[in-house]
């Protein structure tokens, strides 16, 4: 079969430019809506979150299957300190992680079967093609991260458990924090600024420069960093660290910010435009134990917000709130240097 397909690929080379391209479909519609569907894995049915951590060498795993409040939690040792985005792996039973201490992502397989305390060896290593990684986004058996250089780039790769390569890159011009895919589309925050962009069709991007389709303000934040979305409720839930640094107040200065109905909102704004505080649910003061939340993940099955919070070094837990809050988290731990958070469900 492998013979076939590489036969195929170069007489398609005869023909057109090159074998980059992915079968997925082309849609050359300029709807901005189009893309708004997501390629659900099969296998995500699990009760984990995943932690990362940039100082500590650990990858956390809270199993929450006891409860939202009291979940229990796996220390993986792995061999770099300095980690960032994770992303879940639902048909392959993998996690990939952003290995900042050696550039390079990593997967490491058969997470379900690990123990507690257990030093795991990477199952595959991808090439060093990025400088400053940060977030990540799993989709099509790809993933891409923010490379936060300036101008940022994003840099993406072929995954699966036993095998990362480079797939593209491609420069969107400005500092990069986070991803999100849906879709075909992909989204990204626009680091040191209050800033959403839109990237549609990303699926088909080539290599190059990739210009925006569209960015919309959100009024009211400060610094945007991570951000995830919600497919079957259609909420886009986004972090505001506030200042980065700083007494007294980086360490209780952040934010989250849920926004529902969010593609008919975003379209609404349009490229240029702001989703205004009226159209937003917020979470921050002094009960949120938010200072620097630099990665989320939403669940609205589990009804459920889970925040890598730098700045306190903690997991925190809240509930999707109705209304603006000042809340506390329905669970808060201490996790040194969370940095990353996904989910298996
Ligand atoms: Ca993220
Ligand atoms: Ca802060």
């Amino acid at each position: 079969m492998k013979k076939l397909a590489l036969f195929a690929c170069a007489f398609t080379a005869l023909i057109f430019t090159n074998c980059d391209k992915e079968p997925v479909g082309y849609d050359s519609s300029d709807n901005f809506e189009s893309n708004f569907s997501f390629n659900k894995q099969s296998n995500l049915n699990g009760t984990s979150i995943y932690v990362s951590s940039n100082t500590s060498g650990v990858l956390g795993i809270f199993d929450i299957s006891t409860g939202m409040m009291s979940p229990t939690l796996k220390s993986i040792n792995v061999p770099y300190a300095d980690a960032d985005g994770v992303e879940y792996d639902g048909n392959r039973d993998a996690v990939y992680q952003v290995n900042r201490t050696d550039k390079n992502l990593v997967a490491v397989a058969n997470i379900s079967r690990t123990s507690d305390g257990d030093l795991v060896t990477p199952s595959a290593i991808g090439p060093s093609s990025f400088t400053n990684g940060r977030g990540s986004a799993l989709y099509n058996n790809k993933v891409v991260i923010a490379d936060d250089i300036m101008p940022g780039r994003l840099a993406s790769y072929h995954v699966n458990d036993d095998q990362i390569s480079d797939f593209r890159n491609y420069n969107v011009g400005f500092k990069v924090w986070d991803v999100q895919v849906t879709g075909k589309d992909l989204w990204a925050i626009e680091d040191l600024t209050n800033i959403l962009a839109y990237f549609q069709n990303f699926h088909n991007a080539k290599s190059g420069d990739l210009p925006p389709t569209a960015e919309v303000a959100i009024e009211g934040l400060v610094r945007t960093h991570g951000l995830n979305y919600d497919t079957s409720s259609d909420t886009m839930v986004l972090t505001d660290i506030g200042s980065a640094a700083g007494m007294p107040n980086s360490a209780s200065d952040g934010a989250l910010i849920i926004i529902k109905n969010f593609t008919q909102k975003f379209h609404a704004a349009g490229d240029g435009g702001m989703i205004s505080l009226s159209d937003q649910i917020r979470i921050a003061g002094d009960m949120t134990q938010l200072g620097n939340p630099v990665d989320v993940a939403i669940s609205s099955s589990k009804g459920a917000i889970f925040v890598a919070e730098r700045a306190q070094q903690k997991l925190l837990i809240f509930d999707i709130p109705t209304e603006n809050c000042n809340c506390a988290p329905v669970y808060s731990t201490a996790f040194a240097g969370a940095s990353s958070v996904t989910t298996d469900f």
